[in-house]
């Protein structure tokens, strides 16, 4: 069983072999989304573990008892516990703005070119790193009482097996982690001031952290092993990638668009920093060499503002209708992290560039589609500079790969076939690091090659005539 949680929806993937297909079924779904507490935006990390419950509870209602179960969020976000395994506060969100220069008070520790050789991550102003020493600037009480510092998926495996551990994956982006060592880079957590004793220790993907407690198994009906995943969502959704070779290119796309290949040593060069370009610890310690661009939180948003009065698919058919209206946006701007209104951040910047404002949500959805096109355009040639080749096509996966018209502008900007799917890769990525464990796959290359011929993909090559 896998429990897949992205920013905006997580759900219960229950998978097994069958005649040597790859099956899945979803058990259960819910919402996501941050939550006002006390005036920062946070994770309901209480409700979200009540959903993970639910879905357990309909496991063992519908028949589906699981082997194992592995959990998987987004990156970066963290619980602080006391000794006795409480939370000390809420867990906050990264687009909280408490970050707001932190980044100079962690250069005044470290410079920011020595943090990227030793770690390999891309500045981005809401790694664990940043938001640590938002934490010991704005409440320094907290980092005294903390016990343990355990990253979202990590805080969620341990409310269901009462084990503490910090998933390696998901331990890189915190930017604490060591490329060399694989471990926490103690020289930076002490140059930053944070305690030592707070980290626990890093496990890889596949390690068994125990069976559920026996509260948890009256809860839910049967008991299992946790198997860790690879938990940082990104890190599972590339494992699923319906590719031969482990070096193709991808986007794994849903809130955030991460468009990278896989790389045996990270590339900490400057000309990497540069471009901002990141190197995430992955299953069997490959890295993930991958941009994070802005991706579908902008039509999440707009979405949204608009009280939820169009599908995504019918977003995707309006920008398709206005596919000549010719505004660009830089997606990865700033102001469009998390803006009061995406609308209007949108025709703010297409105001202040000289460029026709979008009107109609139509040419709102075709500004903010097209603009993103383009940044995975730009992207990939920064990518095949730098990894000095060329690749021959683009694995869109995830939710993101549902959007037809998305991936038939990305055929057409980058001159590259799109090959879409499967849409739930995260969770499969998930289940496969579990069914290696489980001895059903030798490895991963048997894992990827049997996704291959499981799951649907759907191929978008492109139209030059149509001039995207
Ligand atoms: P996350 O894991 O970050 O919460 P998902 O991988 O679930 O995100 O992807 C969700 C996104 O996928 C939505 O924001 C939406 O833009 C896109 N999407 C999903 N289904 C469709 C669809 N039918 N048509 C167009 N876009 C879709
Ligand atoms: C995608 C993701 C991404 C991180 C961001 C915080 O869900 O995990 O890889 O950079 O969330």
């Amino acid at each position: 069983m896998a429990v897949d949680i992205g920013a905006s929806s997580g759900r219960h993937i229950f998978g097994w072999m069958e005649d040597g297909i790859f099956h899945m079924e979803e058990i259960y779904r819910f919402d996501n989304g941050l939550v006002n507490i006390g005036g920062r935006a946070c994770w309901d990390a209480g409700r979200l573990f009540q959903e993970i419950l639910r879905g357990m509870k309909k496991c063992r209602d519908t028949g589906r008892i699981p082997e194992s179960i592995g959990i998987d969020t987004w990156a970066v976000d963290f619980a602080l516990l006391d000794s006795d395994g409480q939370l000390l506060g809420p867990v906050v969100g990264y687009r909280d703005n408490r970050t707001a220069g932190m980044d100079a008070k962690v250069y005044e520790k470290i410079p920011e070119g020595e943090l990227y050789r030793r770690t390999g991550i891309q500045k981005q102003i809401f790694n664990t790193i940043y938001q640590l020493m938002a934490v010991k600037e704005q409440t320094p009480e907290l980092l005294e009482k903390a016990k343990t510092l355990l990253l979202v998926p990590d805080y969620f495996h341990f409310l269901l097996t009462g084990k503490m551990c910090c998933e390696y994956t998901n331990a890189t982006t915190t930017q604490l982690v060591n490329v060399q060592t694989k471990d926490w880079d103690w020289e930076i957590i002490e140059k930053c001031g944070y305690p030592k004793n707070i980290f626990p220790n890093i496990a890889q993907p596949g390690h068994v952290l125990g069976n559920l407690t026996e509260e948890i198994q009256k809860i839910v009906g049967f008991d299992c092993q946790v198997v860790l995943p690879a938990t940082h969502d990104t890190g599972s959704a590339v494992l699923a990638m319906p590719c031969r070779e482990d070096t193709g290119l991808y986007i794994s796309s849903g809130t955030w668009s991460l468009m990278g290949t896989e790389v045996k040593e990270a590339i900490c060069t400057q000309e990497a920093r540069a471009a901002n370009l990141t190197n995430e610890g992955g299953y069997e310690f490959r890295f993930r060499f991958l941009k994070n661009i802005m991706g579908l939180w902008m039509i999440q948003c707009v979405r949204h503002e608009e009280k939820d009065a169009w599908s995504f698919a019918q977003l995707c058919q309006m920008a398709e209708e206005n596919r000549d209206f010719p505004s660009r946006v830089d997606v990865n701007d700033g102001r469009f992290l998390v803006p009061e209104s995406m609308e209007e951040a949108v025709r703010d910047y297409c105001r202040s560039t000289g460029q026709e404002v979008p009107k109609t949500i139509g040419e709102m959805a075709s500004v903010i589609y097209q603009s993103l096109g383009q940044s995975y355009s730009e992207t990939l040639a920064q990518l095949e500079g730098i990894c000095q080749r060329s690749f021959d096509c683009i694995h869109i996966i995830g939710g993101g790969s549902n959007a037809d018209y998305l991936n038939q502008v990305t055929a057409n900007v980058s001159g590259k076939t799109v090959v879409a799917g499967p849409t739930e890769a995260t969770a499969i990525g998930n289940l496969l690091v579990q069914m290696i464990h489980g001895q059903i796959f030798p490895d991963l290359k048997a894992g990827r090659e049997c996704i291959f011929k499981s799951f649907p993909i759907k191929i978008f090559n492109p139209e030059q005539s149509k001039g995207e």
